[in-house]
């Protein structure tokens, strides 16, 4: 694997074992404040079947929750969300599993349950995590009658832990499915309304946020349309895998770490739509849910300290975008996800879990616009003013992709002030699938005008 990583890089350069010089300048325009709810974590609808897992005895998974993020989003839905059914009545016994992974073409479809003793533990892992829920109903194959009855529920027990309902996951996706190839984005757009107006008349003041579209931005536009009619819609939503389906030839760590992967379920050229969506509406838009690479992961590149380095560009680079939110996809033991494991077995974090951490660093400040000159595009930096402070730039995030050296030339702005304490996203290869660190890493000294970055590494600068 790590002979291909060598391309990228070195389609640019004659000497690959000599330093890639960068210059770095920041200017003072502020281009979006960064939620501080805006790392999250998705989870498979089908996951409620056991009360247990979402639930505050489930130590491990609260401690890794809290240690994400003070205030993240649960996000409910996934493929497995158009077979879920709800029911008030007391859980069966046994439940169907433990854990459940990403929705893959080989997942069972079998139905589930989820009860409302589900959402009170929901409610209490929610409560101990001091997260908040995003929650997907059924709209592939579920009746309206069901909704209402799980959006009734949902509204009761989680309370102002609800951010809000999603109506159907991925409806762009239902042609020759759950629909016929005739549906369009305004057919989903109307049968959307009609479950929303079902739920409004028994939760008057419930929260709505949409499209939680896969790719096709078509039904976000239309979304969006009605969306203005409604005060009670909050969100708008869509979906990023940055590869995929697993299993393809360019499935590689190369093409994951790459300026704009093959394959990818959204262009970079696609942003300038979802922004005027969020323009027209006034609505934030919110990764609901992603990863590398679709259909369950790809093995040797999801669950590799690749996949941290990718998120971390990623998640910040949509919040350069003015995105609200990115929740990472995962659960059960799936190959892309964060964290993995039962209660019965022990959880743990995957490498990607600390490319997220070190994204989360930034939330609450304000990006600010950069440039970074580089002969390579590997390289990416962000900088960002802290929310307590009006002017100068606290934070500095280098992220090196590349499997060359680093020296980067930093502008007055950061050299001036304060001294910069540094911590260091690295693991022993790229490929390494444990032993990934986001750890202190020294006090950054003045005067010292260039930085040295370490191949494969991601460096946040931080300063009060
Ligand atoms: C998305 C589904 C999710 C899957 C994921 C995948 O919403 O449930 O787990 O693809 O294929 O389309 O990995």
């Amino acid at each position: 694997a790590l002979s291909s990583l060598a391309l990228p890089s070195m389609l640019h350069a004659q000497d690959p074992s000599a330093p890639l010089h960068a210059t770095l300048a920041v200017f003072a325009d502020p281009i979006f404040t960064i939620p501080t709810d805006f790392t999250g974590l998705s989870y498979e609808a089908a996951q409620l079947a056991n009360p247990a897992f979402f639930a505050p005895s489930n130590k491990e998974l609260v401690q890794l929750f809290r240690q994400l993020s003070p205030s993240g989003v649960l996000r409910i839905g996934g493929g497995t969300s158009e077979y879920t059914t709800y029911s008030d009545a007391a859980p069966t016994e046994p439940t169907p599993f433990e854990v459940f992974g990403p929705d893959t073409d080989k997942t069972n479809k079998k139905g589930t349950v989820t009860t409302a003793r589900a959402l009170e533990n929901l409610r209490g892992f929610l409560d101990a995590t001091g997260w908040s829920c995003l929650y997907g109903l059924n709209l592939g194959q579920g009746t309206k009658e069901n909704a209402v009855n799980e959006a009734m529920a949902a509204h009761r027990i989680l309370g102002p832990r609800l951010v809000a309902l999603q109506i159907g996951n991925e409806p762009d996706s239902f042609r020759n499915r759950f629909r016929p190839a005739s549906y369009t984005p305004e057919d989903f757009v109307r049968e959307w309304s009609e479950f929303r107006e079902a739920i409004v008349a028994k939760v008057p003041d419930a929260k709505f946020a949409g499209p939680d579209i896969s790719n096709k931005l078509p039904y976000l536009t239309a979304f969006a349309d009605v969306a203005m009619k409604h005060k009670d819609v909050v969100m708008l939503t869509g979906h990023y895998y940055a590869m995929g389906p697993a299993g393809r030839p360019d499935a590689t760590i190369a093409n994951l770490l790459s300026e704009e992967p093959k394959s990818t379920t959204m262009k970079w050229s696609g942003v300038a739509t979802i922004q005027d969506a969020m323009k027209k509406t006034g609505l934030p838009y919110r990764i609901s849910e992603g990863n590398s690479c679709w259909n369950g992961g790809q093995r040797g590149v999801s669950d590799t300290f690749a996949s941290a380095l990718w998120c971390a560009d990623a998640m910040l680079r949509f919040a350069s975008y003015g995105f609200g939110g990115v929740y990472l996809h995962g659960g059960g033991n799936g190959i892309y996800s964060p964290i993995v494991g039962a209660p019965s077995t022990g959880i743990i974090a995957r490498p990607e879990y600390s490319g997220m951490q070190f994204a989360q660093r930034l939330a609450g400040a304000t990006l600010m616009q950069v440039k970074l000159d580089c002969d390579d595009n590997l390289v990416r930096a962000y900088a960002a003013r802290a929310a307590k402070h009006a002017k100068g730039i606290q934070h500095v995030a280098l992220i090196n992709k590349s499997n060359r050296v680093v020296e980067i030339g930093l502008p007055k702005e950061i050299l001036a002030g304060k001294p910069w304490q540094s911590e260091k996203l690295s693991a022993p290869a790229i490929d390494a699938t444990s032993d990934t660190t986001l750890a202190w890493a020294g006090k950054v000294t003045h005067p010292q005008t260039t930085l040295r970055l370490e191949p494969y590494t991601a460096l946040h600068l931080a300063r009060d």
